[in-house]
């Protein structure tokens, strides 16, 4: 049976749409594509939708295999920092961590004590601490990337050579959504199938919301001719 913690899709969607995060309508991508959805993660501003989106994340990261199950039944991450991509990244990297050490404070467990979170600047400091990482140093730590959608993949890449950059194992990847869509006209994987591949295979990522649950789920909320543009748009630019 479904657990409380697995039911974060069913409360985020709807909340999502009625505040225009997820919107509908025709939109130009980053890639050029024109797409008839777009999820604008900056309106997710307000307290509450931070708090439910914050608490999807926090379900994926608190599940294997981001976390192992001991004997005893008690959890141990299997990650040391959750690092947000600059900008869009920063709110939510926090937002996950302090959202995990509540869960902790509730439950009177010691889950999330060694977990922290770092993010970079856009801008190189030259001056007081200087470096490009805020937060917890990556050298030798393992580093779970959040962001808010992924598309063809260029804001993940970039994220991961920051991360080797400093000398981070990049241990998994959350994010908001995955759009589902091949990288292009010559790779046909999504950019989720390449960066699993890029990165050797092992490493888990995974999207709280998919393509294929606005395609499935939101029927009543935003209609059938809605559904068949994404069904339309799917059919020409989704993954293999
Ligand atoms: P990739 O870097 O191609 O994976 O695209 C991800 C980025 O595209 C996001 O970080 C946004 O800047 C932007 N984007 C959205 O914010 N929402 C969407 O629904 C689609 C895109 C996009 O342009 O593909």
């Amino acid at each position: 049976p479904p657990s409380a913690d697995q039911d974060y899709k069913s409360t985020l969607l709807p909340l999502l749409i009625s505040n225009n995060v997820l919107s509908f309508g025709t939109y130009v991508l980053k890639s050029g594509r024109e797409s008839p959805y777009f999820f604008t993660s900056s309106l997710l501003h307000t307290a509450p939708l931070l708090r439910a989106s914050s608490a999807a994340y926090a379900s994926v990261l608190s599940a294997e295999p981001f976390v192992t199950t001991n004997a005893d039944g008690t959890a141990q991450p299997n990650f040391d920092i959750i690092f947000g991509p600059a900008y869009k990244g920063i709110p939510i990297c926090a937002s996950v961590t302090n959202e995990l050490a509540v869960r902790d404070s509730l439950s009177g467990k010691t889950t999330w004590d060694n977990v922290s979170y770092s993010f970079n600047r856009k801008e190189a400091k030259a001056h007081g601490e200087g470096g490009n990482i805020v937060g917890a140093p990556l050298k030798g730590k393992r580093v779970i990337i959040v962001d808010d959608v992924i598309t063809a993949g260029t804001a993940l890449r970039e994220a991961v050579g920051i991360i080797e950059k400093e000398g981070g194992i990049v241990a998994g990847v959350v994010v908001l959504l995955d759009r589902e869509e091949r990288v292009s006209d010559t790779e046909p994987k999504s950019a989720i199938g390449v960066a699993q591949r890029d990165l050797g295979g092992k490493i888990p990522i995974r999207s709280v919301i998919g393509l294929h649950d606005l395609i499935e789920k939101l029927g009543d909320s935003i209609g059938a001719g809605e559904i068949q543009r994404l069904k339309d748009y799917r059919e020409r630019y989704g993954a293999q």
